[in-house]
């Protein structure tokens, strides 16, 4: 397919851990493609992945989608909120469980740093259940600082990660 040119390729990690979080990710990927100005052109599998954050909670169903959009960077982010919102979502505790958690990995190989978004995702470089299914779409990816997603993935482990089925 032929990208426009003013278009920028976004990935987005998908997660959840509550409320039925197949269910959950599944129908985000499908909003994700109805967003205004955007298409869904991938869908990595989805993998189940022990919990990164505080207290007990469950396992988290994890994925990545890659889109194609005219939308900026703040607009998209302000496109994944609503979409979140839809899905039932509290802003409570700092990686405590959630119903769906939508996180721009990467927008074009541009860098972004306001207060309320970054990109790359900070924690992308460490997180396996980010970077098996990025490296599902596109395991030649070099970030815009130049790291290679393969380099990255050789350092991390895939303890508590399983890839399920294809999404
Ligand atoms: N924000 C800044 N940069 C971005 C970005 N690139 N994409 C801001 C999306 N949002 C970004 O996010 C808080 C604020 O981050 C947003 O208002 C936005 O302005 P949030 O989703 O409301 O809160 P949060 O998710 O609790 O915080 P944070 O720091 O975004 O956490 P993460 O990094 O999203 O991690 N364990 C497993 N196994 N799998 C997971 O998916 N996810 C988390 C959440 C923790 N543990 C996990 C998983
Ligand atoms: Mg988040």
């Amino acid at each position: 397919m032929k990208t426009a040119p003013e278009a920028a390729l976004a990935y987005i990690g998908l997660g959840s851990n509550l409320d039925n979080p197949l269910q959950q990710v599944a129908s985000a990927l499908s909003e994700l493609g109805q967003m205004p100005h955007t298409t869904l052109l991938q869908a990595s599998s989805w993998y189940r992945s022990a919990p990164l954050g505080p207290g007990p909670q469950p396992d988290y169903i994890n994925g990545v989608a890659l889109l194609q959009t005219t939308l900026e960077p703040h607009e998209l982010l302000r496109a994944v909120q609503q979409i979140e919102d839809l899905h039932g979502r509290e802003r409570s505790l700092r990686w405590g469980a959630r119903t769906l958690d939508l996180d721009i990995l990467l927008y074009d190989d541009q860098v972004v740093s306001s207060p309320e978004l970054q990109i790359p995702h900070p924690q992308l470089p460490v997180r396996n259940f980010v970077l098996y299914p990025l490296a599902e779409l596109c395991p030649d990816l070099i970030l815009p600082d130049h790291k290679p997603l393969a380099e990255l993935l050789a350092n991390v482990s895939s303890a508590g990660i399983v890839r399920l089925a294809d999404a």
